[in-house]
């Protein structure tokens, strides 16, 4: 749809109304494109602090000051952080693309910036540039980069008048919203000219002053200027407007809303993304034990890819660089779902049965994947799925799947459900000419 209303305004000439996906180039259109097939993506929260052990919004929620925190930052030093590791992790889950905190609602820069002596490199002992080390290693593996970008800031002077998330934290009641501004903008340029080739930025934090003067449209810009395939991903829970690439759904997939800061809104014109903690928590959350399950996280891939939508897995690293083994042992055993059934995510796009209670359906041109995640009768009825079933089969060669066409749809005979066994993928050819009634092979 979006590429509709690039080919309309191609042919056309004129400005069409001001729409998500209108007037955009086609680099831009088409790394939407990759983004849309890409469909799981691994999130890392990771900062200052993780040295607390208790999540990203510790500084709000233990009503930290500035002083305290700044003193919190010189202590920083993840010894441990092994870049080629973490990317080995995200190949071994199989991700396409790593999200990672630039910085975060602290106000801390994860890498060197000549806008703020108040970064990794010239605050901590550490002095290394962890995003470089991890673009780096990012893109020798074909891995996207992508950085989270927060426009909140409980450190920055200059983030005045404070929004909703204020508290007496030692800043002084005045500041200068224009040199906020501008400073986020350098750190945006810094950010899109020395880690080449950058997947996109993550925008957070904008609900905090949903009505500040924020002047998108120049930020927007200067993004896409400097990097025309770069994607603009706001996280601002609100419809997205022009310049911006992707709706983003926190702890949700699209339009449920169940998180009950999200819009119910789902856009038609833009990829969709569903951001996921593994646990309860972003950053490191030393007592969160409350880990999902990996059918839960299957689950969650599933819906959200027929949905349409990707799944933004989060990983909160630990305060030494290392990665948790609740982390990693539910990253490898996605990766191995994903090694055997694969086919059917990647490169998908929502399929013609929107998602039910019992699973979900996604599609690539002509092949249907049904995907059966709780489903008790060896019988599983679906409405017509758009064009006559050719065949329907298990993958991995484990044989056909009968079925039975007829006006009213299509009837599959399901496999056995194991116990091991998240989801089980039905591929359903489409296309043929076939009679109803007709047996798949
Ligand atoms: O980075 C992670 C979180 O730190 C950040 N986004 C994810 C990806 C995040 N911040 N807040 N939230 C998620 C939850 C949002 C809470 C809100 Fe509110 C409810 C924002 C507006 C209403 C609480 C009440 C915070 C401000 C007012």
């Amino acid at each position: 749809m979006a590429l509709a209303a690039g080919t309309l305004l191609t042919a056309g000439g004129a400005p069409a109304a001001a729409q998500a996906g209108d007037s955009v180039p086609g680099e831009r259109l088409a790394a939407r494109r990759w983004f849309s097939d890409a469909k799981f993506g691994l999130f890392v929260h990771w900062g200052v602090y993780s040295q607390l052990g208790a999540g990203e919004w510790v500084m709000h929620n233990r009503k930290i000051g500035v002083a305290d925190y700044e003193w919190l930052a010189t202590t920083f030093n993840p010894t441990k952080f092994d870049a080629a590791a973490w990317v080995a992790l995200a190949q071994r889950a199989g991700v396409r693309y790593i999200t990672i905190t630039s910085r975060h609602h602290d106000g801390f820069s994860m890498f060197k910036t000549a806008q703020t002596p108040y970064n990794i490199v010239d605050w901590t002992p550490f002095r290394r540039d962890p995003l470089r080390e991890l673009a780096d290693a990012c893109h020798a593996a074909g891995i996207k980069l992508f950085f989270y970008y927060s426009q909140l800031d409980w450190h920055h002077p200059d983030y005045w008048p404070r929004g909703r998330t204020a508290w007496d934290n030692g800043r002084p009641d005045r500041g200068d919203w224009s040199h906020y501004v501008a400073f986020m903008n350098s750190q945006l340029a810094e950010l899109l000219t020395r880690y080449g080739d950058v997947g996109g930025i993550w925008f957070d934090g904008m609900w905090d002053k949903p009505d500040a003067p924020w002047q998108l449209d120049s930020t927007y810009g200067l993004i896409h200027r400097l990097q025309p395939a770069a994607l603009v991903v706001p996280n601002h829970h609100q419809r997205p407007r022009p310049g911006e690439d992707v709706q983003t759904f926190e702890q949700d997939l699209p339009g449920a809303n169940s998180a009950g800061f999200n819009t119910s809104y789902v856009s038609g014109d833009v990829p969709l993304e569903t951001s996921l903690t593994m646990n309860g928590s972003w950053g490191f959350n030393i007592t969160d034990k409350d880990f999902k399950s990996v059918r839960t996280l299957v689950g969650y891939l599933v819906r959200a890819a027929g949905n349409g939508a990707n799944l933004l897995l989060n990983v909160g690293p630990r305060p030494d660089g290392t990665i948790s083994p609740e982390f990693t042992a539910r990253l490898d055993s996605l990766g191995a779902w994903l090694n055997a059934n694969g086919t059917a995510i990647y490169g998908t796009r929502a399929g013609p049965v929107p998602p039910r209670s019992w699973g979900a359906t996604t599609r690539r041109g002509d092949t249907v994947f049904v995907h059966v995640l709780d489903w008790p009768d060896p019988l599983l009825p679906l409405p017509p799925l758009g064009a006559r079933v050719r065949s329907a089969y298990q993958l991995r060669g484990r044989g056909a799947v009968p079925d039975v066409e007829t006006a009213a749809g299509v009837t599959l005979a399901l496999p056995p459900a194991s116990a091991d066994e998240p989801d089980r993928v039905i591929v359903v050819v489409t296309g043929g000419n076939a009679a109803p009634n007709r047996r798949g092979r």
